[in-house]
């Protein structure tokens, strides 16, 4: 199979270090009158749709941030024709788009919007462990939990999805594939009670504190929050979170964030947008004596739950935080794809033995 990686890695600033106001194209003539469907490499693109829990957690992130981003909407169900190229495979929602830089996992993708915009940041120097432990624990175990509770018959009942057999078969059907066949849901009896065991200590703790860790909202509350909305929407669940005032006192205080300034971007416009310009390349520093890999080795990267469909590409930098490969693909020229270090493997492949997903 013919190579598809670029050979060189050229040399520059780490991504996450990239300036925060760089446009590359034409500034215009009157500073906010850009010509409609102006877009900069540096804007904010969000693959993302409306009722993805991980894609809210970033929108009120981006609203908290007041942020001015765009949004694409992406089918709820595989394929995604315009998203694969710029991701090489990766199939998660959300996906953050920075020209040609594509940013992986929600996690990554609000530490790099907190770089970005690190004005009331999100990672409160002091609770850097407590933090991200709260966050990964309820973006996996709680998220969980959440979804067995909003996928129980009676709130199936009421989502539009559902009530069409054949758009449910459909979604199902690609969601075992996400999951390789495993379910990530459990009994309703073992969620349920796990579920008001945690929110009913969320609102212990909220009955003294504005946020989960003081006065600020950190990454977690984004997290909880996310996890909590995708119940709470369900006009059948809503009562679930009556006996909680003090959570759903934070919840609407987190609501009220909104989602920022978002216009629309079509799928085929991102991928242009990614094709004008190049990605904002890092120094390959290397991590070999812990994970053996050295910049510009052919790598594939995959997470470790679920969704795990490779991505192949030549490393660029890894570092104990990102992994990041650059890749090609004809519609979209050279890409940088970042991923998260937690929740993610890196392994070597041959030249062409790496799976070209995205084509
Ligand atoms: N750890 C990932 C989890 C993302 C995730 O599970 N997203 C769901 C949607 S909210 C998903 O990818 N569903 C399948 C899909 O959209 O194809 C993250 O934080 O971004």
């Amino acid at each position: 199979m013919a190579r598809r990686h670029p050979r060189r890695i050229p040399r520059g600033n780490f991504a996450m270090d990239a300036p925060r106001d760089v446009c590359d194209s034409k500034p215009p003539a009157t500073p906010g009158q850009e010509p409609p469907g102006h877009t900069c490499m540096t804007d904010i693109v969000l693959h993302q749709y409306a009722d993805s829990p991980f894609s809210e957690k970033i929108r009120l992130l981006l609203g908290y941030k007041h942020a001015t981003w765009k949004r694409v909407e992406i089918p709820v169900i595989m394929p995604r024709p315009d998203l694969m190229p710029l991701t090489g495979g990766y199939r998660r929602t959300p996906v953050m788009q920075l020209g040609a830089d594509i940013y992986c996992d929600s996690a990554l993708i609000a530490r790099v919007i907190d770089h970005i915009l690190p004005e009331n940041s999100i990672y409160p120097a002091g609770n850097e462990a407590t933090v991200n432990a709260a966050a990964r624990w309820t973006d996996s175990e709680f998220f969980r939990i959440c979804i067995s509770v909003a996928f129980q018959p009676r709130a199936l009942a009421q989502s539009p999805l559902f009530s069409d057999p054949q758009a449910a078969d459909a979604f199902m059907r690609d969601r075992r594939e996400l999951t390789g066949g495993t379910s990530l849901t459990m009994p309703l009896a073992t969620a349920l009670p796990a579920f008001h065991g945690h929110l009913a200590r969320l609102d212990r703790q909220l009955g003294s504190s504005a946020f989960l860790f003081n006065s600020t909202p950190t990454e977690a509350d984004f997290s909880t929050y996310h996890c909590c909305w995708f119940v709470w929407r369900n006009p059948a669940l809503e009562t679930e979170f009556a006996p909680y005032p003090h959570l759903l006192k934070w919840m609407d205080v987190m609501r009220e964030f909104g989602h920022g300034d978002a216009t629309e971007l079509s799928s085929a416009d991102a991928v242009e947008l990614a094709r004008r310009v190049s990605p904002r390349v890092a120094d390959g520093k290397s991590l070999a004596p812990m994970d053996g890999l050295r910049p510009g080795e052919d790598v594939q990267v995959m997470a470790t739950d679920y969704g795990r469909q490779p991505v192949a590409g030549v490393l660029m930098q890894s570092t104990l935080e990102h992994i990041s490969l650059l890749r090609e693909h004809p519609r979209v020229g050279t890409v940088a794809v970042h991923f998260p270090r937690q929740g993610f493997q890196v392994e070597r492949t041959t030249a062409d033995a790496g799976s070209q997903h995205g084509d």
